[in-house]
């Protein structure tokens, strides 16, 4: 691996049944060409390779870790909790609850280890990569442009609205 394709963000879920969410937010990365890294490491199926994840993360050159996950979902404030790489959380829909449970384990941190947290399900996802993309574009101004080009072409998107008769 060369220092240039080196991952600079994790995407870690908590389980292969997230990633129908969690793609969304490697689709991001790759539509930018962000180097990433993406697996499962899950908190209370996993501890010991969680630990690991996080202590080495920053070494490792990661520059943020999106963490998804669902129900009692403890591995995005987990990994906040032995890393200062910041940690950008996705709550991912549960069965019984539809992910307003992952939402608030996620959300709701105790002062002092903060856990970025974003909107439940693929918005989430997809946006928490957009905003790891802006962290890397303060000192990437090609990165930038490529989210600046991205913003134009949405907001020519929705100019180009038109509703029905
Ligand atoms: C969490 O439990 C995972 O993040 C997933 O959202 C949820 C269910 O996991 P599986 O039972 O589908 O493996 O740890």
């Amino acid at each position: 691996m060369t220092e240039q394709n080196k991952p600079l963000v994790g995407v870690i879920m908590g389980s292969s049944s997230d990633w129908d969410v969690m793609q969304n937010a490697v689709a991001i990365l790759k539509q930018f060409g962000v180097p990433y890294e993406a697996q499962v490491i899950s908190a209370h199926r996993m501890p010991d390779e969680m630990y690991a994840y996080a202590k080495s993360a920053r070494a490792r050159g990661l520059r943020a870790i999106i963490a998804g996950a669902g129900g009692a979902a403890h591995l995005p404030g987990m990994v906040a909790a032995m890393t200062i790489v910041p940690v950008l959380g996705v709550p991912v829909p549960s069965k019984y609850l539809r992910g307003e449970d992952s939402m608030l384990s996620i959300l709701q941190m105790p002062k002092g280890v903060p856990v970025a947290t974003f909107a439940i399900g693929e918005a989430g996802a997809a946006n928490a990569a957009l905003t790891a993309v802006a962290m890397l574009a303060a000192n990437d101004d090609a990165l930038a442009e490529r989210l600046e080009a991205f913003r134009a072409t949405q907001t020519a998107a929705a100019k180009a609205m038109v509703l029905p008769e």
